[in-house]
């Protein structure tokens, strides 16, 4: 990379709508979604059930909303919600499982964050009058913040099988979904068929500026509708929100292969790197998370070092350092990462231990 540009690999959320996608802002056909009346919006939703294979949609602005829209739906306040103790909904959506929702949130740890059924079934609380209930099982794939990792399908639909033998819903925080189908070669419809309801992000891999949408039974929709509105998502002319995220959805998927080979190639370059921890052959989709503790640094001074250098990435934790492919960064960028990386953790090593420069 010769020029000043940031190489910016902090999420996937940072894709910038592509000229075709404005083009399509600028000429959306649009009326109030509130009274159902914006075509653009009733397009986006109705592609996106017939291709998760549901009944219906709905497009809600953020992945957030999506999910507590879900929960909502499924759940009533003293009920408890098992997820995975890294779980996006569980740690980074501002508590609003307990804050608005009103339930318990039982966290369960999984090694790369998939949750077995075993594990699953081992949290349910048993039928005891003075004990909250389980309602609900939230399952994220990719996940996050176990760095992009991908369920098996067959693991997916005995969890769904088995949780509805037990009385319990199974909601999917799919904001990466199409991430987990292109690295199984599987279609999202298939991967998802089994949950009574799906999130997935138009902002992320597939680079939209805008938006999520929940997928399931016509009725489930209607109810999310309501809950959409309560919590202030009723958006109206958002035609020009959902013609790129038409755009999004279509295109989207077809290119997120490339991200998850530069993933790969980003990991691999890191991997051989002193001092940075990470197995590359974990790396299945566009997430990398590495370990920094080596360098004698915390995350947010290695992060901010790596700033004055032009590439960004986020802290995990005080030891860890996530770092996303995405449409917006090519090979060469990633291989600019990978050298940069390389250049600072080595000029660390010849400067006395605790000292930066300034
Ligand atoms: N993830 C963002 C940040 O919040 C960390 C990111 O940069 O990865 N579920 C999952 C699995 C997510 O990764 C995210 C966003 C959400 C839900 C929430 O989506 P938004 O940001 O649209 O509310």
């Amino acid at each position: 990379m010769m020029d000043d540009r940031i190489i910016d690999l902090r999420s996937d959320t940072v894709t910038k709508p592509s000229a075709e996608m404005r083009r399509a802002m600028a000429e959306a056909e649009v009326g109030d979604d509130v009274f159902l009346e914006d075509p653009t919006v009733n397009r986006l939703q109705a592609r996106a059930a017939q291709i998760f294979g549901r009944e219906a949609a709905l497009f809600v602005p953020s992945g957030t909303m999506g999910n507590l829209t879900c929960l909502l739906a499924h759940t009533r306040p003293g009920q408890e919600v098992i997820c995975e103790q890294k779980s996006h909904i569980y740690n980074m959506e501002m508590a609003s499982m307990s804050a608005v929702g009103g339930v318990l949130p039982r966290p369960i740890a999984a090694e790369d964050g998939i949750m077995t059924w075993e594990q699953v079934s081992r949290a349910i609380r048993p039928k005891v009058y003075s004990r909250a209930q389980t309602a609900l099982v939230c399952v994220e794939n990719t996940h996050n913040l176990a760095g992009g990792s991908v369920y098996p399908s067959e693991l997916l639909y005995e969890i769904c099988d088995r949780a509805h033998e037990a009385g319990l819903l199974v909601h999917l925080d799919g904001s990466r979904i199409f991430n987990a189908a292109t690295y199984l070669g599987e279609d999202v419809a298939g991967i998802t068929k089994k949950f009574d309801s799906v999130q997935f992000c138009l902002s992320k891999g597939l680079g939209a500026p805008v938006g999520s949408m929940v997928v399931g039974s016509r009725a489930f929709i209607e109810r999310c509708r309501s809950i959409r509105k309560m919590v202030g998502g009723g958006m109206r002319q958002a035609g020009v929100l959902a013609a790129p995220g038409l755009i999004a959805l279509e295109k989207g998927p077809q290119r997120l292969h490339i991200d998850h080979e530069n993933a790969k190639i980003l990991a691999e370059g890191l991997a051989k790197t002193p001092c940075i921890g990470l197995n590359p052959a974990k790396v299945q989709t566009n997430i990398v998370i590495f370990d920094i503790r080596e360098t004698g640094l915390s995350a947010s001074d290695f992060l901010a070092e790596l700033a004055r250098r032009k590439v960004l990435g986020v802290p995990v934790d005080s030891d860890k350092v996530r770092m996303v492919t995405h449409l917006d960064v090519g090979r060469s960028d990633v291989d600019y990462a990978v050298a940069v990386v390389q250049e600072m953790v080595g000029s660390f090593s010849r400067r006395p231990a605790g000292t930066l420069a300034s």
